[in-house]
C-alpha cells in the first residue's frame, strides 16, 4: 500500500527484478503521460534488472490503485498491484479506515498454487481470467474484528482482471460516498447490491449494526441465488451509538 496526501509529489523507483519486462500504472491518477506506465506507448518497458523513476504530484484525493501494465492479464493475476490512497486534508470521522483489495485467483486444484497457463484463447482474448477463488488482501478468509456501532471507512478495490464482484452488506448500514477515486455530491445509501468491475473502486461509509457474534462484512454473489461471505466482521463488543446517519 502507498498512502500519501493529497497534493504531494510522489516518487517511487521500479526495480524490475523479474525475468520480464515490466511497468508500472497508476490507475486513475491525473498524471502525466510519460508516468502513465503503459508499457509501448508511455513508456518503454523496464527489462529485466533495470529500472525506472516515476515521479508525480497527487492532484485528487481518493482511493487509487497501482499494477504492472506489461502483459498486465499475467503480471496482475500474479499479484503485481497495490493499493494507493490519497487522503483528503479533512477525512470523514470515523473510527477505522479499510482497505480491501478485492481479487480472485485460479487455482490448479492437483498442485494448489496459481494455475500457471496464461496462454489460453480464451483467457487471452478476454485479457483476462476468472479465478475459482475469491478473497480480500491476499487472503480467502479475510477478516476484521469490529464493534457493534462503530463506523468504518471501506475502500473496496476490485483488483481481479476478469471478475464483477456482486456484493451486498451484511450486519452493516451503509453509504456509498465515493466512486473510482471521485466523491460522490452527497453520500447515497446502500439499498442495493453493490456492482464493482475489473479496477473499479467504491468508497463506502458503514455503521455496524449487527450485535456480539452475529453474521456481518461483505458477501459476495457466487451463483443465480447464492451468496458467501468475502470479508467477514467479527462483532465483539460495542461502541457508543452515533446519533446521526452519513
Ligand atoms: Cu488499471
Amino acid at each position: 500500500m502507498i498512502r500519501a496526501a493529497q497534493g504531494a509529489r510522489l516518487e517511487r523507483r521500479l526495480v524490475n527484478r523479474l525475468d520480464v519486462p515490466s511497468s508500472v500504472h497508476w490507475h486513475g491518477i491525473r498524471i502525466d503521460n510519460a508516468m502513465d506506465g503503459v508499457a509501448g506507448l508511455t513508456q518503454v518497458p523496464v527489462p529485466p534488472g533495470g529500472s525506472f523513476d516515476y515521479a508525480f504530484d497527487l492532484p485528487d484525493a481518493g482511493t487509487y490503485w497501482y499494477h504492472a501494465h506489461t502483459n498486465s492479464m499475467e503480471q496482475v493475476a500474479r499479484g503485481l498491484s497495490g493499493a494507493l490512497i490519497v487522503d483528503e486534508p479533512s477525512p470523514p470521522d470515523v473510527d477505522r479506515d479499510e482497505i480491501l483489495m478485492l481479487d480472485d485467483w485460479l487455482i490448479d486444484p492437483e498442485t494448489g498454487r496459481l494455475a500457471d497457463d496464461f496462454a489460453n484463447p480464451m483467457m487471452r482474448s478476454h485479457a483476462g481470467r476468472m479465478g475459482n477463488l475469491a478473497g480480500v488482501n491476499g487472503r480467502w478468509d479475510f477478516a476484521l474484528e469490529a464493534k457493534q456501532n462503530e463506523r468504518l471507512r471501506l475502500r473496496l478495490i476490485n483488483a481481479a482482471n476478469a471478475r464483477i464482484f456482486v456484493l451486498r452488506l451484511e450486519g452493516l448500514a451503509g453509504w456509498t460516498v465515493a466512486l473510482d477515486g471521485m466523491p460522490l455530491e452527497a453520500p447515497e445509501p446502500v439499498t442495493a447490491e453493490i456492482v464493482l468491475a475489473p479496477a473499479q473502486r467504491v468508497d463506502l461509509i458503514v455503521d455496524v449494526t449487527a450485535g456480539q457474534g452475529a453474521p456481518a462484512g461483505l458477501l459476495m454473489q457466487a451463483g443465480q441465488d447464492s451468496w458467501e461471505a468475502l470479508a467477514e466482521l467479527r462483532v465483539t463488543g460495542r461502541a457508543a451509538a452515533r446519533a446521526n446517519g452519513w
